[in-house]
């Protein structure tokens, strides 16, 4: 078993090198291995120098997220204890930082006396993102070396910096650009040894503050304020940073680890901890070697230069990947290539990329007419209007111009891909890439793997997702796939409770409130009620014994009021306003009559538990199918694609957090109090009822 710290003394310099793959996470025998190379280093007289290194491609990925919630979090030493042992030390420590020092690998770098970093290394606390804060120091002696203001918006937003933002704030003290950096680490320990270089603590330091504005504090907090709506961490960021102001190291330590206990037992970190491994496990294939020769993707062709179309294109450009965009009409390409110039000449304006950056990647979008120019690329995705008969003679034309082995792959959000694989000769090629619109922006991709899908083409375009840098989750065939799927029954309440007596309003309040981006309404209203008209064409016959199913949708659609693109659907849209529709409330009111449904006031308790409900019900057939390999990727879907509360983990983790006996007796009242509607729609789920009796939650459910 290799030791996961190395310890040994070179001259008068000891070296402590961390060696716990994959990431050095501070797990407590790596911290232990520390604090024993540590007092070996304190007690030999002939050490006078102290480097600690890193044997990984990383520095260290901060403490073990794994062991959070289990006793060794808490096994001595810990974090808190053993850093300020660390920063007391009487021999200079330099923290050699090879790559990314990240949490607790920041830390332990802030308990050292100097730090030293390769030019790609890359500094940050994103304790944030997990729903917790720097609970080793970092909130009270980051603002100590670069001052308040740097220091909390690297601790709120939980994003990294660089090397060179790091030396230039004064975080570390030299870039090395050496292909040896533990010899030039070594070298630069004997040079503090011969000038005698003092020990430095955090401890000697107070935050600068002379050049913080007055109302630093209130206003950093009200320009954060909508970006973090519901969590509950950022304050407590903001609160340690303010008492690294107020106290002295000590006591500021002290009130760092109260804060941080705050944040650590909240329902929001175990959520937000639970989409960190989410991300990394939607990868994970059952019975998939993820060593599998993949094939190479070098350029991408891309049917139809709509939004959709011209969105994949851009996420291909800014990977670097060629892209040639094919219409079947010149001016429709025009268009095309031209709203994609249009988007990037945005992101350039808004300074989210330079303009050489624009002009490669724009460079990378090449157009055609002619589906003979796609005989070479590698991977062909479909985003044409959303019609199986389009989109299979596409495909019949990919099948004849496209080299063999290529992947043909279909954006359609709801169609059959192993009808689309049909009419090809090469099923085993075809795969669903469903983007979610805008799709430069959305980080979501559900892959829908096909019946006959080969497993190099589902892992080619797994690996391809990650270039692209977006959230991959695999789905099997259903209608709608994952998402959609879900969102059907969410949907399906949203407007029924408006036909009950809830305005769209209160209902989309009630949502927002729980944390949705938007409500229901609002969603339908921006999407298109015509689209949602014409994506339940395909299950009208599911819905026929339910004459209320949706009834308010296909009316106004009827109507011609699709939503904002109309001007009105259920709301009426005044520039960038979003009002009430008295017409839609009196509809749903004559509706309602019509169909014998008599209207009552509603709790917001009863709208969110409905819509959610429903929507976890349906996930639960949905893992009891195989469609979806785990809760966790349902998860990613909603929280990546349709605005769910990140801080709530997406639906399964919330009906985990909640208590799968609750879900399942919420689905038996709503069964036995809503008359026919309850009948037809809050039958729950086998799975559920087995989850349930057994106390089980969805996590521990592997297909
Ligand atoms: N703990 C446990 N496992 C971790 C981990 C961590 N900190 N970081 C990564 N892993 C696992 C990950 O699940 C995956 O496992 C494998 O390592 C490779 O990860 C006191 C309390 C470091 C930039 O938030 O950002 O310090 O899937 O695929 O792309 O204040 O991992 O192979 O089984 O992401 O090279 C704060 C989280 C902790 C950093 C590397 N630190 N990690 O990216 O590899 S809280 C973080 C990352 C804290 C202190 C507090 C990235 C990475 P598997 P990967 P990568």
């Amino acid at each position: 078993m290799t030791p996961v710290v190395n310890y040994e003394v070179q001259g008068e310099v000891a070296i402590i090198t961390l060696n716990s793959p994959p990431v050095n996470g501070l797990g407590f025998k790596l911290r232990a291995g520390i604090m024993n190379s540590y007092e070996n280093a304190i007690n030999d007289a002939a050490v006078k120098a102290i480097v600690i290194t890193s044997a990984q491609k990383l520095f260290c990925g901060g403490a073990d997220i794994s062991e959070f919630g289990t006793e060794k979090m808490n096994m001595e030493p810990v974090l808190p204890t053993m850093l300020p042992v660390l920063e007391e030390s009487p021999k200079p420590i330099i923290a050699a930082i090879n790559g990314f020092a990240l949490g607790g690998g920041l830390e332990l770098c802030l308990a050292c006396d100097y730090r030293i970093a390769l030019p790609h290394a890359s500094l940050g606390l994103p304790e944030v993102k997990l729903g917790i804060l720097p609970g080793a120091g970092g909130t009270q002696r980051l603002p100590r070396l670069i001052g308040p203001q740097k220091a909390l918006e690297m601790i709120v937003s939980g994003n990294p910096i660089n090397a060179q933002t790091a030396l230039d704030l004064g975080l570390i003290d030299h870039i090395f650009k050496t292909d040896d950096f533990l010899t030039t680490a070594i070298e630069y320990a004997n040079q503090l040894i011969e000038s005698k270089a003092p020990v430095k603590s955090c401890a000697d330091l107070s935050v600068d503050i002379k050049d913080l504005p007055n109302n630093f504090f209130t206003d950093f907090r009200t320009s954060i304020a909508r970006r973090t709506k519901g969590f509950f961490a950022p304050e407590r960021c903001i609160q340690a940073v303010e008492a690294s102001i107020e106290l002295p190291l000590a006591a500021g330590l002290k009130k760092e680890i109260e804060l941080f206990q705050e944040c650590a037992v909240t329902p929001q970190a175990r959520a937000q901890q639970h989409l960190f491994f989410a991300e990394r496990a939607a990868g994970r294939i059952p019975g998939l070697d993820p060593k599998m020769p993949l094939r190479d993707i070098k350029s991408v062709g891309i049917i139809g230069a709509g939004t959709m179309g011209g969105g994949i294109a851009m996420n291909f450009a800014n990977a670097g990947i060629e892209v040639k965009l094919l219409e079947i009409k010149g001016d429709a390409l025009e268009r095309g290539l031209k709203a994609i110039r249009n988007n990037y000449e945005i992101s350039a304006k808004r300074g989210k990329l330079t303009s050489e950056k624009m002009e490669k990647s724009i460079g990378l979008i090449n157009g055609t007419l002619s589906y003979d120019d796609l005989s070479d690329v590698d991977l062909v995705i479909e985003a044409v209007f959303e019609n199986i008969e389009i989109k299979k003679s596409v495909f019949q034309q990919l099948d004849k111009v496209c080299k063999p082995g290529a992947i043909l792959a279909t954006n359609t959000s709801y169609l059959d891909v192993d009808a689309i694989a049909a009419v090809t000769k090469r099923p085993q090629d075809v795969i669903g890439l469903h983007f979610f619109s805008p799709a430069n922006v959305m980080k979501l991709l559900e892959i829908v793997r096909a019946t006959h899908t080969a497993n190099d083409v589902l892992l080619t375009v797994l690996k391809t997702a990650q270039r692209i840098k977006k959230t991959p989750v695999v789905s099997g065939i259903c209608w709608g796939f994952i998402g959609n799927r879900m969102f059907e029954p969410y949907g399906r309440e949203a407007t029924r409770l408006v036909l009950e007596g809830a305005t769209p309003a209160q209902v989309d309040k009630a949502l927002t409130d729980f944390g949705c981006a938007m409500g229901f309404l609002s969603v339908i209203d921006m999407a298109g009620i015509d689209v949602g008209f014409m994506a339940r064409e395909g299950i009208r016959e599911r819905l026929n014994h339910d004459p209320s199913y949706q009834v308010l949708c296909d009316r106004l659609n009827n109507l011609g009021r699709f939503g904002q693109k109309t001007g009105r659907g259920f709301y009426i849209y005044e520039g960038r306003d979003r009002l009430e529709d008295p017409e839609v409330i009196e509809l749903s009111k004559t509706t309602a009559k019509e169909l014998n449904i008599s209207q009552r006031n509603i709790s917001d308790e009863e709208i969110v538990e409905r819509t959610i409900y429903a929507m976890v019900n349906e996930g639960a057939r949905i893992l009891e199918e195989g469609v979806s390999y785990r809760s966790s990727d349902i998860d990613l879907v909603f929280t990546n694609g349709y605005g769910f509360p990140a801080f709530r983990g997406g639906p399964m983790q919330y009906a985990d957090e909640v208590g799968l006996d609750v879900v399942l007796a919420g689905m038996k009242k709503y069964q036995s109090e809503l008359g026919e509607h309850g009948k037809n729609w809050f039958e729950p789920a086998p799975l559920l009822e087995k989850l349930a009796a057994q106390g089980k939650s969805f996590k521990d459910y592997q297909a």
